[in-house]
């Protein structure tokens, strides 16, 4: 499974406070720990600054890759902003995330080829989000002619079915699981990927929907997540799910982990 670490994210509040005040140690601190946690991408994030998201992603990334070597998710939705990033980033960076909204597919697929970037691609495009299965493929279509065209290898796409919150509508879990799983049938070598926080908005408990959402997008073949890694419980699920769907041998990865202490049962 690709970790991509989800807490360096000015959404949240303590994140857009130490990003403010340019507080080094915080920022290393939580880069740091969600390595040695398992994380195999950083995403970095600072769109909660909306008249210098640049500036302040720039001085973020700077921090970050000052003391940890993982590549980076670069999260933001303006294109100029993905840019500037990615001219500062070392190695092989990741953009989070492009949709297949015509003008702004067009923008960002000459900055992938330059940069030779890893993408998130959402499912989403000008006519919206998507609500089943089927929009999504349809996306999804889209994406694999656009990359095929331009060169873009699908193994640097990490595609994105877009969740939704299951209390607007109780078919929505399912739709993602069913694109997941014809994404990987149909698509070889592609990566598919989701935060998992959007299932469960709206409701009480929601880690517990998070959590079993979670396995399930695994039993489909969703081999990346962006989660928060210092998390036990979802840590512990990912280990266990990977031994349950034969995608890992001899479970030493499992074993693994049960051995550093990270699964707890
Ligand atoms: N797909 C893609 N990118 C994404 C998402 C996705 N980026 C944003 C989000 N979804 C994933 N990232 C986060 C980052 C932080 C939190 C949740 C998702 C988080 N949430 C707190 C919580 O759940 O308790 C609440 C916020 C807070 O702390 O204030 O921390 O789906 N491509």
């Amino acid at each position: 499974m690709i970790i991509i670490g989800e807490l360096l994210n000015s959404t949240r509040r303590e994140v857009k406070d130490a990003i403010e005040k340019r507080d080094v140690e915080f920022v290393k601190d939580l880069a740091k720990k969600q390595v040695e946690a398992g994380a195999h991408y950083l995403d970095v994030n600072a769109g909660a600054f909306v008249d210098d998201e640049a500036e302040h992603l720039l001085w973020l990334m700077d921090t970050v890759q000052a003391v940890v070597e993982v590549p980076l998710a670069i999260d933001s939705a303006d294109p100029e902003v993905i840019e500037k990033a990615l001219a500062v980033h070392k190695g092989k960076a990741m953009i989070n995330s492009i949709t297949a909204e015509k003008e702004k597919l067009e923008a960002i697929v000459p900055l992938i080829r330059k940069y030779q970037a890893k993408v998130i691609a959402l499912c989403m495009d000008d006519s919206g989000m998507p609500n089943t299965a089927e929009d999504r493929l349809k996306v999804v279509e889209k994406f694999h002619d656009v990359f095929t065209k331009e060169g873009i290898p699908m193994e640097d796409v990490f595609l994105d079915p877009l969740v939704k919150p299951v209390s607007v509508n109780s078919s929505f879990g399912n739709e993602v699981l069913v694109a997941l799983e014809e994404i990987n049938n149909r698509y070889k070598g592609v990566h598919t990927t989701c935060g998992l926080s959007n299932i469960s908005f709206g409701l009480p408990q929601r880690k517990v929907l998070n959590q079993a959402f979670f396995v399930m997008c695994v039993a489909r073949g969703m081999d990346s997540v962006i989660i928060d890694p210092l998390d036990p419980k979802i840590m512990s699920l990912l280990y266990a799910s990977e031994v349950l769907v034969d995608r890992d041998p001899r479970c030493a990865n499992y074993l693994k982990a049960v051995r550093r202490g990270v699964v707890q049962g």
